[in-house]
C-alpha cells in the first residue's frame, strides 16, 4: 500500500510551454473534486494551496532557452516545496503548471532519496521525451527539456536545483507513450539510452506487457516516482493539453496503466502537468485526470485481494 498521506500543491505557471493556460491547471483539477475524490479511497489529503512565481511576460528565446530565468525560479519554489512535504512523511502530488517544473519536483525526489538511501524509479507519462537541449530544441520552450536537465544536460541555473548534477541517471527513467520526438532530441535520447515504451511498443505488446517491464525490478527499497503529462492521452478523449499528439492510450489502456502503477504499492509521489483548462471541453480533462489519478490511488472496479 502505497503512503495514504497525501499533500497538494499547486503550481499555476505556464512559464515554460509554447502555449498559455496551464497556469489554471491546479484550479481545473481541484473544480474536479481531486482532493475530495481521493479521500474516499481512504487518503488523506491536505491542500497546501498554490506556490507563487514570476509572471510570464511571454518573450521570444534568448540562446535557446524561452524565459529561462523564470523557469528556473519557479523550479526552485517547486522543488523546496515537493522535498519538504517529502521529509515529513508524505506523498506529494504537484499540480501543473507546465512540464518544465517536472524538474523542480524530481530533483526534489531525487534529494529525499539520496537521503533516505532509496533507489529511484521514475516513470515520464508523455506523448513527448521531453530530452531536448538548447543546441537540439525546436521551440525555446523549457517543457521539451527537463528529463535532459535532470540528466544533467542543460544550464546550471535548471541542472544545479537540488545540489547535486546529475540529479538522476537515465537509467532510472522509463518513458511510456512516447510518440512525438524532434530529429536532433531522438539521437540524443538513443545516446543517453534512455528506456522509452513508444506507442509503436505499446501497439504491439500491449499496455500489460508494456507495464510489467516498466515497473520490472521495483524493490521494497523503491521510491516510485509518476510524472503524468496528461498530453500523455490520447486527444479525444483528453483535448485539454497546450500540445496534441494523436494515436495516445486509450481510456481503458491509460486505466490499465494506473491500476499496474497503483499494485506495486511503491508510489511515493506524483506530477500532474500541462493540463490547458482554456483548450479544455466543459473541464472533462480534469475530470479525466481525476478519474486515473482514483486508479493511480488504488480504486479498482472490484476488490482486491
Ligand atoms: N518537443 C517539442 C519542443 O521541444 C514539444 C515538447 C514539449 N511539449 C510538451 N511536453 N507538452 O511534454 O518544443
Ligand atoms: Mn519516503
Ligand atoms: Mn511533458
Ligand atoms: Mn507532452
Amino acid at each position: 500500500m502505497h503512503n495514504t498521506l497525501v499533500s497538494l500543491i499547486g503550481a499555476p505557471t505556464d512559464i515554460g510551454a509554447g502555449a498559455r493556460g496551464a497556469s489554471m491547471g491546479p484550479e481545473a483539477l481541484r473544480v474536479a473534486q481531486l482532493g475530495p475524490i481521493l479521500e474516499t479511497h481512504g487518503v488523506h489529503v491536505l491542500d497546501r494551496g498554490n506556490l507563487s512565481g514570476p509572471a510570464n511576460p511571454w518573450l521570444p528565446p534568448v540562446d535557446g532557452y524561452r524565459h529561462l530565468a523564470e523557469v528556473a525560479e519557479w523550479n526552485r519554489k517547486v522543488h523546496e516545496a515537493v522535498y519538504a512535504e517529502l521529509r515529513v512523511g508524505r506523498l506529494p502530488i504537484l499540480l501543473g503548471g507546465d512540464h518544465c517544473l517536472g524538474l523542480g519536483s524530481i530533483s526534489a525526489v531525487a534529494r529525499h532519496c539520496r537521503d533516505a538511501g532509496k533507489k529511484l524509479r521514475v516513470l515520464w507519462l508523455d506523448a513527448h521525451a521531453d530530452f531536448n537541449t538548447s543546441a537540439l530544441t525546436p521551440s525555446g520552450n523549457i517543457h521539451g527539456m527537463p528529463v535532459a536537465c535532470l540528466c544533467g544536460h542543460g544550464p546550471q541555473e535548471l541542472t544545479g536545483i537540488g545540489g547535486q548534477v546529475p540529479a538522476i541517471s537515465p537509467k532510472w527513467v522509463r518513458q511510456i507513450g512516447i510518440r512525438s520526438v524532434d530529429p536532433g532530441e531522438k539521437r540524443f535520447v538513443h545516446e543517453q539510452g534512455l528506456e522509452v515504451f513508444d506507442m509503436r511498443f505499446i501497439d504491439e505488446m500491449g499496455m500489460r506487457h508494456t507495464m510489467e517491464l516498466a515497473l520490472a525490478t521495483l524493490d521494497a527499497n523503491t521510491h516510485l516516482h509518476v510524472s503524468f503529462d496528461v498530453d500523455f492521452l490520447d486527444p479525444d478523449i483528453a483535448p485539454g493539453v497546450g500540445t496534441t499528439v494523436p494515436g495516445g492510450p486509450t481510456y481503458r489502456e491509460a486505466q490499465l496503466c494506473m491500476e499496474m502503477i497503483a499494485d506495486t504499492g511503491r508510489l511515493g509521489s506524483l506530477d500532474v502537468m500541462e493540463l490547458n483548462p482554456a483548450l479544455d471541453v466543459r473541464n472533462k480533462t480534469a475530470a479525466l485526470a481525476v478519474d486515473l489519478i482514483e486508479s493511480l490511488f488504488g480504486k479498482s472496479t472490484l476488490m482486491r485481494a
